[in-house]
């Protein structure tokens, strides 16, 4: 089992597609094991965004990922780094293919709705970012033998 932080972006919450997108999620199988509403501050955005901030996007970035709040999940499943980037489509929405979620949802390169981390490296420092240990509430979904083989 693999581990992906997601984080519902500020356009997200104030679009009213929280709903919309965690469903994406639970229809696939996926578990969610953490969740919470939280605003992200400028030293946050910065650990999260550390490899961007040099960058000249980095300042729009910042203003937008700290102007609302956001929801940050933990999702656990089979291959869930690659598979959540699946779902979710390209970075910008005007080049993610039509039935994924920023397809469907967005027409913006930083207004993309979702955050998904994606490496294994990237999916364990940005959990730690947002939750501690004891956050993390992993159990065995009941309707687990409906969902794969045993020898999956
Ligand atoms: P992703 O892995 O899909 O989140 O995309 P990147 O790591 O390439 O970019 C991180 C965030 O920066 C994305 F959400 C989009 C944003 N971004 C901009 O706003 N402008 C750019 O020119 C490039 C990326």
């Amino acid at each position: 089992m693999e581990r992906t932080l997601i984080l519902l972006k500020p356009d997200c919450v104030q679009r009213r597609l929280m709903g919309a997108v965690i469903s994406r999620f639970e229809n696939k199988g996926l578990n969610i094991i953490a969740m919470k509403m939280l605003q992200v501050t400028p030293e946050l955005a910065k650990q999260h965004y550390a490899e961007h901030v040099s960058k000249p996007f980095y300042p729009g970035l910042e203003k937008f990922i700290t102007g609302a709040p956001v929801v940050a999940l933990v999702l656990e499943g089979l291959e869930v780094i690659r598979v959540v980037r699946d779902i979710l489509g390209a970075t910008s929405g005007l080049k993610a293919a039509a039935g994924t979620i920023r397809g469907d949802y967005s027409s913006s390169r930083q207004m993309n709705l979702v955050h998904a981390s994606d490496g294994p490296e990237a999916a364990a420092r940005e959990i730690a970012l947002y939750f501690q240990a004891n956050e993390l509430c992993g159990y065995t979904p009941t309707l687990v033998e409906w969902l794969k083989a045993e020898d999956e």
